[in-house]
């Protein structure tokens, strides 16, 4: 028999547990409803802008991996100030970062319409938060050559990635002038000083043209040491292809970049340089951060091995020579001479004259990285 203290202690009890279940049931039901808005949304988004299905440029997926438009949250950035003074400090983790990104590559893609899609960026390749101070200033250095239609793609997508990091950011193109044998690793010291010649950046990312990051969270900030952000690429089935690797993107500061003698000079066509950077890294004494496997991915745009890049057959020897040789070539004997300088609307573009093996520039026999540069 229950006393009639413990039946309304019972009562009370069903009661209490009733309520907790219809708290859950509605958090689930309100959980549902706000996923499906979400979706309704994501889908209007698709079909009428503003990603690239909305300009009438959807073209078929070649991975069908989940992720979201590199468009989307480009309208919460806000609208640019008129003063630019007493920003308060953008807040250390934006709020504007999402997750995996959809990378596809339509075919009908032209560079007026990665413009239109771009309205904050200035001359030059440049932005910067309207509404707060950045606390990071990073400028991305891409060596080129003949590869345009990679280049429209990766400035399609990397302008929206920077500005959702709330970074203060300048994208450099190293245009290689002339036919001679490409030289990506000397392009990068080029980079690196004609940047740094510009703005006082605090991190320097050397990118490939063709790779394409697939996630927001891939934070293009330097580390404490040299990092290596490309670690998980489709080519090699998204998995680091060995551990010393440092090649496609990579990050240093500029403290970090001169302890290590920049890069080799020395390698002419395809092929080892990278291990050269990597080996560097160690021998300035330095380690190399990583940022995690399921937020370094890239897609690389698929190609051949460029004509005038062909496999450089000396660079397994060479390799077999860095510890002895950094310290003579690198940074320091950087020789070049600037053909061009624009500032064009989506990335500052730097034509140069890097000479061949034999030493600089047949034509003008000029000496170099001290010609005044021609700005145009
Ligand atoms: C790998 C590395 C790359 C580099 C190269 C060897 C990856 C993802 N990348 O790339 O970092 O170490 O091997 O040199 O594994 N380029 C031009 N025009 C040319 C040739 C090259 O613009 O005619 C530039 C462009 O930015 C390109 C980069 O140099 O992305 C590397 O050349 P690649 O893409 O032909 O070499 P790949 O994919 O084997
Ligand atoms: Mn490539």
């Amino acid at each position: 028999m229950l006393t009639l203290q413990s039946k309304w202690r019972y009562l009370v009890m069903i009661l209490g547990v009733q309520l907790v279940v219809m708290a859950l049931l509605s958090r689930e039901g309100y959980h549902k409803r706000v996923t499906y808005f979400f979706q309704i949304l994501r889908k209007l988004e698709a079909s009428t802008g503003p990603g690239i299905g909305g300009s009438g440029l959807s073209g078929p997926s070649l991975h069908n991996q989940t992720g979201r438009d590199v468009y989307a949250n480009l309208s919460l950035l806000g609208k640019a100030q008129t003063t630019e003074d007493n920003l308060p400090y953008c807040p250390k983790k934006s709020p504007l970062v999402g997750g995996p990104i959809h990378v596809t590559f339509p075919s009908g893609l032209t560079l007026a319409q990665v413009e239109r899609k771009n309205p904050l960026v200035v001359r030059g390749g440049r932005y910067r938060p309207p509404n707060c101070e950045a606390r990071h200033r990073t400028a991305i250095i891409i060596p080129h050559r003949n590869r345009e239609h990679h280049l429209k793609f990766l400035l399609y997508y990397l302008h929206p990635f920077l500005q959702r990091q709330q970074l203060n950011y300048g994208i450099y193109i190293i245009h290689q002038e002339g036919n001679y044998t490409f030289n990506r690793a000397k392009l990068m010291n080029v980079g690196f000083r004609e940047a740094m010649r510009e703005e006082e950046w605090d991190c320097l990312f050397f990118h490939d043209v063709d790779l394409i990051p697939e996630d927001d969270r891939n934070t293009y900030i330097c580390d404490a040491h040299p990092k290596h952000a490309a670690i998980a690429m489709d080519k090699f089935r998204y998995k680091l292809p060995y551990k010393s690797y440092f090649g496609g993107v990579s990050a240093l500061t500029p403290q970090q970049y001169l302890k290590m003698n920049g890069f080799p000079n020395n390698y002419w066509g395809w092929g080892g340089e990278d291990d050269d950077i990597g080996v560097r890294v160690s021998l300035g004494g330095m380690l190399i951060s990583r940022p995690a496997l399921n937020v370094g991915r890239y897609k690389m745009i698929k190609h051949k091995l460029d004509q005038g890049n062909e496999i450089n057959p000396r660079r397994f020897n060479m390799l077999a020579k860095t510890r002895h040789t950094w310290k003579q070539d690198g940074m320091n004997t950087v020789e070049y001479e600037i053909v061009r300088r624009e500032h064009l609307p989506l990335y500052t573009n730097i034509t140069v004259n890097i000479g061949t093996e034999k030493g600089l520039t047949p034509h003008t026999g000029k000496s170099q990285s001290q010609t005044p540069v021609t700005e145009h």
